[in-house]
Order: structure tokens, then C-alpha cells, then sequence
């Protein structure tokens, strides 16, 4: 159990914080698997995340890929049926009224998560830097659609050219799409704060964007558990569930005028 800070200092903190975003032309917002913790998704790195029941390397490269196809796709199908028993949190929902409130051209989500959870809470401009869970591609031809949550068995076919299935998620040693990041990283550059929440900040080169933030004077507010490398650059650091903070965050903001 991580519990809420309720101190006064933690109280100021959160102040402070909102007008950070109060002051913001534009705002990006950088989250990780922590934002959906509370959707009963569990994290990469966490006691009883991922990692712990399968190592990485087994299932998310392409080296693995090649090796062992069944696997990987076993790994990827019970992460598929997972999606259709979580709902977005009140974390999710908040960044949707930040947005809403900030309105078009203003607001950047930037996201490493690839459970589609943003976008069902209704977060409109959203960056999927992994890749999406919910979506297929080719491993020889062009195709690449959306299957949403249907069973795909272990070995999926592609229907145009026959050829193996791949999830259509950012492996390591792959790169990021191009277009998603440039656009990422403009979204960074161009902001005047910068809102990282639930990442360990441990991979690259996703967690580089909030040094890019800050050398381009970006203020910065995390939103974790605990404190991580984006704390070293962060202008702002409130501790605690991201279900809570961020509620309690656009709140301040919206009480706070303009
Ligand atoms: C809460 C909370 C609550 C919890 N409220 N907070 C050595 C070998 C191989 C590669 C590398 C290497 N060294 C460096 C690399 C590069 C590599 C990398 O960065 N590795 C690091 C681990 C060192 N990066 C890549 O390979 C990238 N590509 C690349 O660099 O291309 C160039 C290249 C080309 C050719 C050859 C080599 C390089 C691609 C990275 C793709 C990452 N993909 C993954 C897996 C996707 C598969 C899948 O989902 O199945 O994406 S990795 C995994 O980590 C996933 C996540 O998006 C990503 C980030 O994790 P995240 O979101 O930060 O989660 P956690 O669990 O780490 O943290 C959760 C946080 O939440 C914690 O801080 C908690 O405290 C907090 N929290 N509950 C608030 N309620």
C-alpha cells in the first residue's frame, strides 16, 4: 500500500503545481503503465508486474519473435483478454478534463502505455508511443488494422498475404514510428509544462523526453509512488496514486480562476 501524502507541505505542493499548469500555454502530458495501476493493469516493474511473471526478453523482442512465435503471442493474447475487464480510473478521467479544459491545440497526451485506456476515457489528442495492444500488423506485408479484443488464437494469419501476425507494439531494440515521435517531441519542446506521471523513467527513448522538456524550459510536475530519474528534473513532484493526485490536481486548477 503506497498511502496518499496529506501533509501541508504536500497540500502547498499540489498548489504550486497548479499553477504551473494555470501559467501553461500548452501542456504535455508524458504517462506510463503507473496511470493504469489503478485500473487493475499491472506495471512493468512493480511487486507483481509483468516482468516478474515473464521476463522481458522472452516476450517483447523481435529476437524472441523469431523464436518462438506461440509464446510470445500466448504473452500478448492474455494481455488482450485483460483489456475487456478494466475500465480508465478517475486518473484517465482527469487528464480528459484537462484537456477539455485547456482545448484544442493546447493539450498533448503522450503516452508509452499500449492498453488503449486513455482514448476509452475519452482523451482526444493522444500519442501512442508502444504501440496499441488492440492492433495487429503483418510480419511480411503492408497490413496493419485494428482487431480490438477478438480471440486471435496462437499463430494469427495474416488474410491478405498469409504471413505471421505481430502485435503492433514498440519491441525492444525497435524504434518508436517516426511520425508519433516527432510529433512527441514537438509537443515537448513546444510546452510550457510538462506532466509525467506514473513512469519509472527507465526507458529510453521515451524517458528522454522530460530532459528535452526541461532543456526547453518546460516546467515539470511528476506524479508517482515514489520518486524516480524524472525527479531530478522535475519541478514538482507529488507523491502519491495517480487516481487521486490528478483529480485532486485539475481540481485545484479549475478552482484557481481562468
Ligand atoms: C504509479 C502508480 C499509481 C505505479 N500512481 N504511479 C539494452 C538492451 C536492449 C535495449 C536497450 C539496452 N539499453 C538501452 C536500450 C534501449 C531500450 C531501453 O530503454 N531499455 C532500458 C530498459 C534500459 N529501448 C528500446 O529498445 C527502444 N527502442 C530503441 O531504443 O530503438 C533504438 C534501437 C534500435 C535498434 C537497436 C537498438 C536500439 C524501444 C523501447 C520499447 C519499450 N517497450 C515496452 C514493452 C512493450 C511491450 C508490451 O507492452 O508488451 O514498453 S518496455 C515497457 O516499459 C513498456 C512500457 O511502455 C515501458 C515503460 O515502462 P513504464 O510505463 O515506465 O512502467 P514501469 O512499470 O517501469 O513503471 C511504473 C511506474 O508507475 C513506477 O514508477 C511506479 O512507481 C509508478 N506507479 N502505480 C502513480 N497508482
Amino acid at each position: 500500500m503506497h498511502p496518499r501524502d496529506d501533509s501541508p507541505s504536500a497540500d502547498e505542493a499540489l498548489g504550486r503545481a497548479a499553477g504551473l499548469l494555470r501559467a501553461a500555454e500548452r501542456v504535455a502530458v508524458l504517462t506510463g503503465a503507473g496511470i493504469s495501476a489503478e485500473s487493475g493493469l499491472p506495471t512493468f516493474r512493480g511487486a507483481g508486474g509483468l516482468w516478474e511473471g515473464h521476463r522481458v526478453e522472452d516476450v517483447a523482442t523481435p529476437m524472441a519473435f523469431a523464436r518462438d512465435p506461440s509464446l510470445v503471442w500466448r504473452f500478448y493474447n492474455m494481455r488482450r483478454a485483460a483489456l475487456g475487464t478494466v475500465q480508465p480510473n478517475p486518473g484517465h478521467h482527469a487528464l480528459v478534463r484537462l484537456e477539455e479544459r485547456l482545448g484544442e491545440g493546447r493539450f498533448t497526451l503522450i503516452t508509452q502505455n499500449v492498453d488503449g485506456l486513455h482514448r476509452a476515457a475519452g482523451s482526444r489528442r493522444v500519442l501512442e508511443l508502444h504501440g496499441n495492444l488492440r492492433r495487429v500488423r503483418c510480419t511480411r506485408c503492408p497490413a496493419a488494422l485494428d482487431r480490438g479484443l477478438e480471440e486471435l488464437g496462437e499463430l494469427p494469419r495474416c488474410d491478405q498475404c498469409g504471413e505471421l501476425l505481430r502485435p503492433d507494439i514498440v519491441w525492444f531494440h525497435e524504434m518508436l514510428p517516426q511520425d508519433v515521435w516527432m510529433a512527441a517531441g514537438r509537443a515537448v519542446g513546444t510546452c510550457q509544462c510538462l506532466l509525467v506521471v506514473g513512469t519509472s523513467a527507465n526507458v529510453y527513448p521515451a524517458a528522454g523526453l522530460v530532459r528535452l522538456g526541461r532543456d526547453y524550459h518546460a516546467k515539470v510536475i511528476e506524479v508517482n509512488l515514489e520518486r524516480t530519474p524524472a525527479s531530478d528534473h522535475a519541478d514538482e513532484t507529488l507523491l502519491g496514486p495517480s487516481g487521486e493526485v490528478l483529480p485532486r490536481l485539475v481540481q485545484a486548477l479549475a478552482s484557481g480562476g481562468r
